[in-house]
């Protein structure tokens, strides 16, 4: 394949910062030459900047016009590096994803293919800028691209992504209107206990199977804090009883098994917060993972 990594040091998505390390600590814990090694060719573009913006004061909202003016910038970068290959957006926090995915609904509407999202994260980042308790924009990407109402002055959406075509798993930590949002929703919506109950396998291959019947396109956006805080403690939102570094590891396996991700969003990685690159280490590792990095073949063995 043909990965397009693409810095993204946004930090603009919460209040506390960090998250503008990400790109850097990716290239120092080796994600070009892993992906390298694992025989794609890998160009690093560097990293993109935000449009032009001047910033204002709002009551509520934590750098409205930094992440509007981000979500420009990164919509025109996914959109053209989906032309050319596998664009690896390297955060940065989760309002990346603002305009991540909005770029690759553009790429996938010209090229008449659904598009559907697989979101590892412990949150469910469905607010709307007006039910947001904390002000931070990060939590409201799936809310955006769902064509949720309230997003005044972020570019247009166009036809929304169909809540249908959206799979959350991991999720531990859900406010009480992304709660409400959410049962209401077609959104696959996978919490702790399911994963406990069923294996993390079983949920993730029903909605593989529903985007390969469809021919879709699939993003993935991976959360930090997808991840248990043990082994992954570079987050500024923490959350215990996260997935395991098996349970990472088999959901990127199967990905790349399935032949289906089209982009990948690797986000919320706050190195100031890392134990001597523990979790950015982690994070290449997964990466690694869902781009064909095994121990073994697949032996089909009848025990
Ligand atoms: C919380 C935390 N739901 C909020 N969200 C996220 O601020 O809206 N943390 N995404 O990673
Ligand atoms: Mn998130
Ligand atoms: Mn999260
Ligand atoms: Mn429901």
């Amino acid at each position: 394949r043909n990965c397009i990594l693409i810095g993204a040091p946004m930090d603009s998505g919460k209040r506390s910062k960090g998250c503008l390390m990400g790109p850097d600590a990716y290239r120092t814990a080796g994600l070009p030459q892993a992906l390298r090694d694992l025989g794609h060719e890998v160009s690093d573009r560097g990293n993109v900047a935000p449009a032009p913006f001047t910033a204002r004061p709002h009551p509520k909202l934590v750098e409205l016009e930094a992440t509007i003016a981000w979500t420009q910038s990164l919509a025109d970068a996914a959109e053209a590096a989906m032309q050319e290959g596998l664009p690896i957006f390297m955060g940065g926090d989760h309002a990346l994803s603002l305009g991540s995915v909005l770029g690759v609904m553009r790429h996938a509407r010209q090229a008449a293919r659904p598009l559907f999202v697989l979101w590892l994260d412990a949150h469910s980042d469905f607010h709307t800028p007006e039910t947001s308790n904390s002000g931070n924009l990060h939590g409201t990407p799936l809310g955006y691209v769902t064509g949720r109402k309230g997003f005044d002055g972020f570019p247009e959406i166009g036809t929304p992504l169909p809540q249908e075509n959206v799979a959350i798993i991991g999720l531990r930590s859900v406010d009480a209107a992304e709660r409400a949002a959410l049962q209401d929703s077609a959104i696959t919506h996978v919490d702790m206990r399911e994963i406990d109950e069923s294996g993390i396998a079983r949920p993730l291959q029903a909605f593989l199977d529903r985007v390969a019947a469809a021919n879709g396109l699939l993003h993935v956006s991976l959360d930090v804090d997808f991840l248990d805080p043990a082994v992954a403690p570079a987050v500024g939102t923490t959350v215990p009883g996260g997935a395991t570094v098996r349970e990472g590891h088999l959901v990127m396996e199967m990905l790349h098994d399935s032949g289906l991700m089209t982009s990948l969003d690797l986000v919320e990685l706050n190195p100031f917060l890392d134990e001597r690159g523990k979790t950015a280490t982690l994070m290449v590792d997964l990466a690694a993972s869902a781009l064909g990095r095994r121990v073994f073949d697949r032996p089909n063995r009848a025990y």
